[in-house]
């Protein structure tokens, strides 16, 4: 599941990357193919259930610190967003193919307003910080629009012809973006359409399918950025200009200036908390001291730097994920070669028994029999709903 990154240039979008695909855990070495130089890993934050089974455990994908099991999401930090993107000006196409790639993503914004739409920077207060989220929704809904309207006639036509089904024909127009013909459905609830006469359809009536389509599967949290140069009642004027769309203050420099002063040893940091300590105090250069007391007091103001949370919000409850730990003994918690909870999967809320055996291996979900709650010690039938932190273990045929 990819996360994007996405705001107009100089919001902060490169500095939030690298601060969340920067962490100081010792990782097992795990294959993760980086194709391309805007792609990383970024972790979010569940309980590890060893603390319950009473044993370490040997995480293979999703490190362990100290109770905690740091879960792999991949993050795409995407092109610039220019003004006329869906016309394939400037970056535009190579914007939106980013995008479409994401299921769900955090927009950065400049909450001081002192960033332009092209990125040059003016003094604070110039540009109203909301605007870009209102321009980016638009400039997204009229491209996916133009998508659907392409020769829509003719389609909606021969739709009518067949007795074809109208939210299949929308889902196969938008493959890239993989909207299942039942999110389709969903969306027309919302909309005043004639599901049987399609060739009825105005090229208005498309775009509102585009924008319900979006808003529900495309999940968004504003992340109003630079908060270290504002104040936390401008962050609540903002938040309250967006709502009902989630937007929260943050701070992408101070989060990867903590970072990186863990890395360095110079403190100690676990992204998300509201405070770090001193390893040696006495050893810090005046600059550094200077630098990490200006943290203390913006964490004092506004209680976390806001950039782990932002991630968390989005992949727990914009993207309804929950983590799941798959395993092969129901007793011990470890896989066939004795790992003690190796694998967390991040998997949407709902994923049941038999949905959970096919994400492991195919052949686990063919030969499905049952399941095994190894908490509860409770067989689970196919259709069983996991919950958050569930420890499974599937009886396969093979
Ligand atoms: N004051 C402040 N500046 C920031 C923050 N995040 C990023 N910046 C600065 O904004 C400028 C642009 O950042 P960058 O990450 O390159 O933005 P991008 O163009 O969106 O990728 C850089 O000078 C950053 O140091 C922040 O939280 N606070
Ligand atoms: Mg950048």
């Amino acid at each position: 599941m990819d996360v994007g990154l996405v705001g107009q240039p100089n919001v902060g979008k490169s500095t939030l990357f690298n601060a969340l695909t920067m962490l100081n855990v010792p990782m097992a070495p795990y294959p993760f193919t980086t194709v391309e130089p805007n792609r990383g890993v970024a972790h979010v934050r569940v309980a590890c259930p060893h603390t319950d089974l009473g044993h370490p455990c040997t995480p293979g994908n999703a490190p362990c610190q100290e109770g905690t099991r740091w879960v792999p999401v991949e993050l795409v930090d995407v092109a610039g967003l220019v003004p006329g993107a869906h016309e394939g000006k400037g970056l535009g196409n190579r914007f939106l193919d980013d995008l479409r790639q994401a299921e769900g993503y955090l927009q950065l914004i400049d909450i001081t307003g002192a960033t332009a739409p092209d990125g040059h920077l003016e003094e604070p207060g110039r540009f109203d910080p909301a605007e870009p989220v209102r321009f980016l929704e638009e400039e997204m809904v009229l491209w996916l629009g133009e998508i659907l309207s392409r020769q829509w006639e003719k389609a909606a036509r021969s739709l009518e012809l067949n007795e074809g089904k109208v939210e299949e024909l929308i889902a196969s127009r938008l493959t890239g973006l993989n909207f299942k013909p039942t999110q389709v459905l969903a969306a027309f609830r919302h909309l005043p359409l004639d599901l049987t006469h399609p060739t009825r359809w105005t090229e208005a009536d498309l775009v509102r399918l585009a924008r319900e389509l979006l808003r529900a599967n495309r999940p968004r949290r504003i992340v109003a950025n630079k908060a270290d140069r504002s104040r936390p009642e401008e962050a609540a004027r903002v938040a309250e200009e967006l709502a009902p769309l989630p937007c929260a203050p943050a701070s992408a420099d101070v989060e990867l200036l903590l970072r990186r002063a863990d890395q360095a040893g110079l403190i100690r940091y676990h992204p998300g908390d509201s405070r770090f300590t001193y390893s040696h105090p006495e050893g810090l250069k005046p600059a550094q001291r200077k630098a990490l007391e200006e943290v203390e007091r913006f964490l004092s103001v506004w209680g976390s730097t806001g950039v782990q949370q932002a991630l968390e919000a989005l992949v727990f409850e914009g993207l309804s994920r929950i983590v799941v730990f798959p395993v092969e003994d129901e007793t011990r918690w470890t896989d066939g070669k004795g790992r003690v909870l190796p694998d967390a999967l991040l998997v949407p809320r709902g994923t049941t028994a038999r949905e959970l055996a096919f994400r492991v291996h195919t052949d686990l979900g063919e030969g499905f029999l049952r399941a095994v709650d190894a908490r509860r010690k409770r067989t689970l039938g196919a259709d069983h709903p996991l919950e958050p932190g569930d420890v499974v273990r599937v009886v396969s045929k093979r």
